[in-house]
């Protein structure tokens, strides 16, 4: 596998319109897509730093990974997205090598991209995500 770049660092947020004040009102980014992932119960908001993305993440329904995530942990990074040429792929390699997946197979996320994680207890802690185009 080859990782190209941090596609994107996920922060799950209480509330998408509050944390822009930051990321907008005081790092001066722009907020250049806010799109719903049905799939994954969230609600996402883009801001490109560079050649990297920040993707805050507001749950839509209680059950919602970033709900139980900030119910434990509380606001933060959730998770790291890697780049990779072919998500499905890079999710087998790894399996191959003995970590465990979330995702068997890479399902659509954000902004159309084939996206799969790996369970954060095989990444020290972080949960990490493949996407590809
Ligand atoms: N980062 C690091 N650790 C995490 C974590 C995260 N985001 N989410 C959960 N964990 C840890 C928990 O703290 C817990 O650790 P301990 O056993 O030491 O207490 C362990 O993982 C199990 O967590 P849990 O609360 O019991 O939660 P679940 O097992 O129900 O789910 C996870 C955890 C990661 C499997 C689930 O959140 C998941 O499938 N995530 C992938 C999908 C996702 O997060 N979607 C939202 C983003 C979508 C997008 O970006 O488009």
């Amino acid at each position: 596998m080859s990782v190209k770049k941090i596609e994107h660092i996920g922060i799950a947020v209480k509330s998408i319109e509050k944390a822009k004040e930051f990321y907008e009102g005081v790092l001066g980014l722009t907020c250049y897509a806010v799109e719903e992932v049905t799939d994954q119960k969230v609600k996402t908001a883009f801001f490109m730093v560079g050649e990297t993305k920040i993707e805050l993440l507001e749950a839509t329904s209680e059950d919602s990974p970033v709900a139980k995530f900030i119910d434990k942990k509380g606001e933060g990074i959730h998770h790291i997205a890697f780049a990779v040429e072919n998500a499905s792929q890079a999710l087998k390699d790894a399996e191959t090598k003995g970590v465990q997946l979330i995702d068997k197979q890479s399902r659509k996320g954000a902004e159309g991209l084939d996206i799969g994680f790996i369970h954060p207890k095989f990444t020290f802690g972080i949960l990490a995500e493949f996407c590809s185009k």
